[in-house]
C-alpha cells in the first residue's frame, strides 16, 4: 500500500498579494510526516502584485505556472495539477485560512488508514474557527446536507479547500469545472466511485471578510448547487 514517497502541495493563487509569500513559507516549514515536499503555485493572471512576487522565486522545489487567460479557480486548480509529480496531492489556498500545521493530521489517514482521499472540515468543531457570518454557514450546511443525501454520506464540510487525494485518484476524477463549482464536482465524482476510502479530519480555519479580500460571493450557492445536481443526475464525466 504505502509507496507514497513525494507530496504535492498545490497552491491555486489569485491577487493574494499580502498572503502568498507567508504561505508559501508556512508550507515549506509544514511537517509532511516525512513525504518529500513539492509545491505547484498556478496564478490565474492576477492583478494585485501576486505575478510580481512569484516572480521572484528561485526555490527549485517551488514550481510556478503563470496561466495566460485568467478564468476561475477550478481551472486555476486543473493548471496547478497537471504540474503536480508527486504521490499525494494536497490542495492548499493562498490566503491563510487554512494553516499547513494541519498538514500532519490530513495526511496522517494516508500512512495509517489506506485513505484515498481526505478532507480538511472546519466544522467538525474539533478544532479552532473564527466567529462568522450565519448566511455563510447555512449556505454551507445546506450544500452538505444535499451531498450527504444524494450520496448516502456523512460529510461535514464539502465545501472546504483543504483535499488531499492519492494522485490516481484524483486524475481520475478529470476535472471540468472552471470556477468555484469545482468543489461540488469532486465530492460528487469521489462519491461515484464506490469503491475510494474517503476521510474528513479536523483542521483550524482563519476566515476573512470581504474587506480582508474573501471572494466567495451569495451567487457561488447556487452555482455549487446546480453542481452538485448536474454531476449527481446529468454528467457521468
Ligand atoms: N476567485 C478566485 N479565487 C481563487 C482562484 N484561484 C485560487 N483562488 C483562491 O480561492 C480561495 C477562495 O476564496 P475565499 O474568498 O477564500 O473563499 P471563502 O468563502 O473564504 O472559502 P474558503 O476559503 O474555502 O473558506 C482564495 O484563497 C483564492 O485565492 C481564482 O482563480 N479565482
Ligand atoms: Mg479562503
Amino acid at each position: 500500500m504505502n509507496q507514497l514517497k513525494k507530496l504535492s502541495v498545490i497552491i491555486p493563487a489569485y491577487n493574494e498579494v499580502d498572503t502568498i509569500n507567508e504561505c508559501i513559507d508556512r508550507v515549506l516549514h509544514a511537517n509532511t510526516l516525512g513525504l518529500e515536499l513539492e509545491i505547484v503555485i498556478s496564478d490565474n493572471v492576477s492583478t494585485d502584485g501576486t505575478r510580481e512576487k512569484l516572480k521572484k522565486i528561485t526555490n527549485e522545489n517551488i514550481i510556478i505556472h503563470f496561466r495566460k487567460n485568467h478564468s476561475g479557480k477550478g481551472a486555476n486548480v486543473i493548471s496547478a495539477l497537471k504540474r503536480t509529480t508527486g504521490d499525494i496531492i494536497l490542495i492548499q489556498d493562498a490566503d491563510l485560512e487554512y494553516n499547513p500545521k494541519d498538514y500532519p493530521s490530513v495526511l496522517e489517514p494516508f500512512f495509517h488508514a489506506n485513505a484515498d482521499v481526505v478532507y480538511g472540515s472546519r466544522l467538525t468543531g474539533g478544532k479552532y474557527h473564527r466567529v462568522f457570518g450565519i448566511l455563510h454557514l447555512f449556505a454551507n450546511k445546506f450544500l452538505t446536507l444535499s451531498a450527504n443525501i444524494l450520496y448516502n454520506a456523512t460529510f461535514t464540510d464539502i465545501e472546504t479547500a483543504t483535499k488531499v487525494f492519492r494522485k490516481d485518484v484524483i486524475t481520475n476524477l478529470n476535472l471540468k469545472s472552471k470556477g468555484f463549482e469545482i468543489e461540488p464536482e469532486i465530492t460528487s465524482k469521489i462519491m461515484k466511485n464506490k469503491t475510494l476510502r474517503v476521510f474528513e479530519v479536523p483542521v483550524t480555519h482563519a476566515a476573512r471578510n470581504y474587506s480582508e479580500g474573501k471572494k466567495v460571493r451569495w451567487w457561488h450557492f447556487f452555482t455549487s448547487l446546480a453542481s452538485l445536481i448536474k454531476w449527481r443526475f446529468i454528467k457521468y464525466n
